[in-house]
C-alpha cells in the first residue's frame, strides 16, 4: 500500500470517534431529481398509493416558514420508497457500522422553506431522546435531496457527543439554537463545537443515536430538502414490553424494508 493511502481515513473511523460522518456521493442524481415533485405532491397532500403518511406537522394552508415534516412518506409514494430503499443507502450505512443488516424502521420528509424563518430550524437533540423504544444499534442516514450549503440550514454535528451518553435539555422542535445550547449541562470535561452537514443532492450524513445534533434556518434562495431516514442493524431490539407503532410492523416491507444483508 503507498504509505498516503495509510493516512486516509475510512467513513467508518470518522463516524466511529466523531459520531457522524459525511459521504457526499451516495444516491443517482437522476433519482433524486425525480424525488423532487414528488416531494412536492405529498406535501400538497397527493398520495400516489392512496395510503396517507403516518403523521404530518404541516398541511397546505399552514404557515408557509415552518418546516414540514411528514412521517412515514415513503408509505403514499414509490418514488420516495425507492430513494429510502436503494441499496447503495444499504451498502453506505453496513460500510460505516460493520453492520450484516440494515433495516429501515423509521423515515422523515423535512421540506426547510427558504426565507430564514426560527419556525425553520431544528432544536438541539438527541435522536436517542425519543427512542425509548429501541435498544442497541439503531441510527440515522440523512439524504440531501437539494443543494445543503451553509446557507440552506445544514444539520449541525456536535462531534464526539456520542460519548456523553443521555444529556437532559435536547427539544428537536424549539429552532432558537443559542437558547436551547444554554439548558444543555454537558458532562464534566466534555466541550461543545459544530461542524456544519454540508451536501450535494444524493449525498449522505450519518449519524449515532446520541449525537447531538440541530438546524439552524434556511436563508437560501431555495427550499432545503432531505429525508431523515431511521436505521437498525442486527445488534439492536425492541425494549422488551415496549408498545410504539415504530416497532410494531418491522416484518412489513412496504413500511420497513431491509437494505442490506451481508
Ligand atoms: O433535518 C434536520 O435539520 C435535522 C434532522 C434530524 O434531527 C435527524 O435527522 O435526526
Amino acid at each position: 500500500m503507498p504509505a498516503s493511502d495509510a493516512l486516509v481515513e475510512s467513513p467508518a473511523e470518522t463516524y466511529a470517534r466523531e459520531g457522524f460522518c459525511l459521504r457526499p456521493q451516495v444516491l443517482p442524481r437522476e433519482l433524486i431529481e425525480r424525488v423532487v415533485p414528488r416531494m412536492d405532491a405529498v406535501i400538497a397532500c397527493e398520495y400516489e398509493t392512496g395510503v396517507p403518511p403516518k403523521s404530518r406537522l404541516w398541511k397546505p394552508g399552514d404557515d408557509p416558514r415552518k418546516i414540514r415534516k411528514i412521517d412515514m412518506p415513503h408509505l403514499c409514494d414509490r418514488t420516495i420508497h425507492e430513494l429510502i430503499s436503494h441499496p447503495a443507502l444499504g451498502r453506505a450505512a453496513a460500510e460505516i457500522t460493520g453492520a450484516e443488516t440494515i433495516q429501515v424502521w423509521a423515515v422523515q420528509m423535512l421540506y426547510k422553506p427558504p426565507g430564514g424563518a426560527t419556525a425553520g430550524g431544528v432544536g438541539w437533540h438527541q435522536d436517542r431522546q425519543y427512542w425509548r423504544y429501541w435498544e442497541g444499534e439503531v441510527f440515522t442516514a440523512w439524504i440531501a435531496v437539494s443543494d445543503v450549503t451553509p446557507e440552506a440550514g445544514p444539520i449541525r454535528f456536535v462531534p464526539r457527543s456520542h460519548e456523553w451518553g443521555e444529556v437532559e435539555g435536547g427539544d428537536f422542535f424549539q429552532g432558537r439554537l443559542d437558547e436551547l445550547r444554554g439548558k444543555i449541562a454537558l458532562p464534566n470535561g466534555a466541550s461543545w463545537s459544530e461542524v456544519e452537514g454540508v451536501l450535494p443532492p444524493g449525498g449522505v450524513s450519518f449519524h449515532h443515536r446520541y449525537t447531538f445534533h440541530g438546524s439552524g434556518p434556511n436563508v437560501s434562495a431555495g427550499p432545503r430538502r432531505s429525508f431523515a431516514v431511521h436505521l437498525r442493524t442486527e445488534k439492536s431490539r425492541p425494549v422488551a414490553g415496549a408498545k410504539d407503532y415504530f416497532i410494531s410492523n418491522l416484518d412489513d416491507p412496504t413500511a420497513n424494508p431491509v437494505i442490506y444483508r451481508a
